[in-house]
């Protein structure tokens, strides 16, 4: 058995020091404050990594059904916290530290969060991988070791500039490196036909491979003693490929394609809900895909293992289309390697997947041309186009030939160019597809997908999304959480439905004043933090209105612009009285993918109206406009425990489910919001009176849509709207330069497709009953202890428990 350091603090101290010794080379008076990091991060590993083994072990063992999530992306955040955490190690460290003389908080910030995600679809799978330890599900989380991460945000002259994310530099001590387990994986070259026992068929040969090595992290449990694992793969040059090439004396050409097969797992691609049809994407996807079956069909059965009882040892969940290239090659290998017959590999890949989409975006849906396909992965396209034949086959054989529904459904588009629709492909091979809200869910069977819907009657579902509240409140806000475990014992961390229980707590005057404290204390925290790191100062007493999440024109970023700006206009044209206005510090966090012009532009646009309004003293501080760079997992986790107002206010029908919505809403911040992906959900758990609704719906969108949109109406008929925008059109935030953000105001008065022209009038008066509100302090506060007790549902762990029931069917490993 793998020896437990012992959980004291001289256990530790001992731990501790060794590790700087052993690992780092150096002393407790030689090591820099990167020794000392690492040093505490391995002794945080020491303690898991029995249990890991054991686990490891005890999974394989059982024989038990598991999941294999497959995700390109995973926005995991700092590690050190959390596992000191789950190990119930939080308090020994910090003694152990402080007997060494070293302050643990310094060594915390020392920790470059991997950024292996772009948002929040990334940061979901991070979440769901907590929630499948703490719920001792068996299951490994598969993906890609991206050399750099999401990039780094700056502004320069408030324009967004883009710095890699070296996040590897300093050493990662929460990987463990497997070199000797690289597996090859094949691109390129041809397909041929030959003869087995008079039948005819295909194989594969292949042009060129590249390495993938795997580099595991241990996900641990939350006091459960668990620990899973999260794989994922790195690209390597092989040998092979090098030699050739070296040996006929073409040094430089050997450095170059060692180059060339390296840059497979170098970056993550920054863009969010834009495909970009890069031929590097989907050697990434290929490659983390066919690493990852090969290493479950390889490492997690039995020798010998009989292939058609797959569907009881394993779920593969694609998380969105990036993974979907797994269903060909899955029938590669059961057909072209397994020997398996078509039909029978066919019946057993329905059973092994099942799709999540997360967008509704018709831009985001991925498509790859068949030329690209077919040259990186040539018998896949073959694998493909057998598939689809099969599929039309039974479509025509159900519904005759209805050429219209047939070229609709078919998983090959043939225009503006020939190409794959991959979440049709998944939708067909998939045992479920689901969406990530409940409205989400309908738009995709009513507006996306309704063909299919029809087709395979029981196949769509819907699991709300959700996020772990050992993350978002136990880790981000101990106030908080010390403060519900005060009145409802510590159970609510693995069962948050118990937050129930502070409904009637919302009723006592004590437990209000304590929550308000706990709020005033965070603020005061994040105030340092912003100081510390962006020198920015928060006014003491300003209710905090936070909007943060990705750039983009559908979040309606826009929206929130105009709402300031007017707040703003109405003092400077003396309408309203600066002193007469309820302080507020608006704080922005959001990267813009780096080809997004317009999303580039409004990011401009915000900082260039913070940079008027901050510094115009006719405003008397009142309002403030704060857009710290850089927003992360890490910023995260001080911003929305101090939130007052979570800003949701998407147009509706457009985002998918939204997860910050949540995190707000169980740290106690009120939303404003639209009647759009979980908001709905939201408001319906914590009422109308505890929710600021507005907006069109999406039947309203629609019926808008047909009618005629034309966003200048609105700018005519509304005087605070045409004085924001004639203010912006004027040069007032540009230094008197009319050019700057003309296309901005030309897009919302002559296209505007995200309409925010029309919900302006509807969210400013959102936002004037939101001032109201927050006059009267304590029925806020009484109005965000309930938004806590009732957001129980958006944990992860029902979401999990959801997946189990409706789609995987696996039961958890006690
Ligand atoms: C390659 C282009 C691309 C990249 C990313 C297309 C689409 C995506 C993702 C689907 C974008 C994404 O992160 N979607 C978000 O997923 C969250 C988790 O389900 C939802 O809460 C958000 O509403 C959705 O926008």
């Amino acid at each position: 058995p793998v020896p437990t350091p012992p959980s004291t603090v001289d256990g530790f101290v001992k731990q501790f020091l060794e590790n700087l010794n052993l690992e780092r080379g150096v002393t407790l008076s030689t090591a820099s404050p990167n020794d000392r990091y690492i040093a505490l991060a391995t002794t945080v590993r020491d303690f898991l990594v029995a249990r890991w083994l054991e686990d490891i072990r005890r999974q394989k063992e059982a024989q038990a059904k598991g999941v294999c999530y497959l995700s390109a992306e995973y926005l995991l955040g700092r590690q050190l916290d959390n596992n000191l955490l789950a190990t119930r190690l939080t308090d020994i460290a910090t003694e152990a530290l402080a007997a060494c003389g070293i302050d643990i908080d310094e060594l915390r910030a020392l920790e470059v969060e991997p950024g292996l995600g772009n948002g929040g679809l990334g940061r979901l799978a991070a979440c769901f991988i907590d929630s499948l330890a703490t719920m001792s599900v068996p299951s490994i989380g598969y993906g890609i070791r991206y050399e750099y991460g999401i990039f780094r945000q700056t502004f320069v002259d408030g324009q967004q500039v883009e710095q890699p994310d070296a996040w590897l530099t300093l050493g990662s001590p929460w990987e463990f490196a497997h070199p000797e387990a690289a597996q090859t994986i094949s691109f390129g070259g041809y397909t041929e036909t030959f003869d087995e026992g008079g039948v005819t068929r295909s194989r594969w040969v292949p042009g060129w491979n590249v390495q993938a090595v795997p580099y595991n992290y241990m996900v641990s449990g939350y006091h459960n003693g668990r620990v899973n694992t999260l794989r994922l793969w790195r690209a390597v040059a092989t040998d092979a490929f090098d030699l050739r090439i070296f040996n006929s004396g073409d040094y430089e050409k050997a450095v170059r394609a060692q180059t060339y097969a390296e840059n497979i797992s170098k970056v993550l691609y920054p863009e969010d809900s834009t495909p970009q049809g890069k031929e590097l994407r989907l050697q990434q996807q290929y490659f983390f895909v066919a690493a990852s079956i090969r290493d479950f069909l390889d490492h997690m059965l039995t020798p010998g293992f009989d292939l058609s009882k797959l569907p009881d040892r394993v779920i593969f969940q694609l998380n969105d289309t990036h993974p979907v290239i797994a269903v060909p090659e899955f029938m590669r290998v059961l057909v072209d390697e397994e020997h398996m017959e078509w039909d029978a590999a066919w019946e057993i890949t329905q059973q092994c997947f099942a799709y999540t989409c997360h967008t509704l975006l018709p831009e985001a849906l991925e498509v790859w041309s068949v030329e690209l396909l077919g040259r990186l992965l040539p018998r896949h396209l073959e694998i493909i186009y057998r598939i689809n034949d099969e599929f039309l086959a039974a479509v025509r054989e159900r519904f005759g030939d209805d050429e219209m529904r047939i070229r609709n459904m078919s998983i090959i588009a043939e225009s503006p160019e020939r190409s794959v629709r991959m979440a049709y492909l998944a939708t067909v091979a998939g045992a479920k597809v689901n969406g990530v809200a409940e409205l989400h869910s309908q738009l995709l069977r009513e507006k996306v997908l309704p063909d299919f819907d029809e087709f395979y009657p029981g196949k769509f579902t819907n699991v709300t999304n959700g996020v772990t509240p050992r993350r978002f409140l136990r880790l981000a806000n101990p106030g908080l959480a010390g403060l519900i475990t005060d009145a409802l014992g510590a159970g609510w961390t693995v069962d948050l439905e118990r937050l129930r229980g502070l409904e009637s707590f919302a009723e006592d005057p004590e437990f209000r004043a304590r929550f308000a404290e706990v709020k005033a204390a965070n603020k005061r925290v994040l105030s340092d933090v912003l100081r510390a790191r962006d020198g920015f100062e928060v006014s003491d007493g300003h209710m905090l209105d936070v909007m943060v999440k990705r750039l983009h024109e559908y979040k309606r970023q826009m929206l929130k612009v105009l709402h300031i700006v007017t707040s703003y206009e109405r003092i400077v044209s003396g309408r309203v009285r600066a002193e007469d206005v309820q302080g507020r510090a608006f704080i922005f966090g959001a990267k813009a993918a780096p080809g997004y012009v317009m999303a580039k532009r409004i990011i401009h646009l915000i900082n260039a109206v913070g940079e008027v309004v901050n510094n115009d003293p006719r405003v008397e501080g009142r309002l403030q406009v704060l857009f710290p760079p850089n927003y992360n997992v890490t910023l995260a986790e001080r911003v929305i425990p101090a939130a007052d107002l979570s800003e949701q206010i998407s147009l509706a029908g457009k985002e998918a489910s939204g997860t910050g919505n949540m995190k707000f809403a169980l740290n106690g911040a009120l939303t404003i919001g639209t009647d759009d992906g979980a908001n709905v959900e939201i408001r319906e758990l914590v009422g109308d009176d505890n929710f600021f609704l507005f907006g069109m719906t999406e039947p309203e969108v629609e019926e808008l849509w047909t009618r005629g949109y034309k966003p200048a109406e609105f700018y005519q008929q509304d005087e605070d709207l045409r004085r924001a925008i004639d203010l912006i059109a004027s040069g007032a935030f540009s230094n008197g330069d009319r050019t700057v953000f003309e296309p901005i105001v030309s897009n919302l008065l002559y296209d505007d497709r995200f309409m925010v022209l029309a919900d302006y009038a509807s969210y400013i008066r959102a936002q004037d009953r939101v001032d109201a509100a927050y006059a009267d302090q304590d029925a806020w506060t009484k109005a965000a202890i309930l938004n806590i007790a009732r957001c129980g549902f958006f944990s992860s762990d029902r979401s999990i428990r959801d997946y189990i029931d409706r789609i995987w069917h696996t039961p958890p490993m006690l």
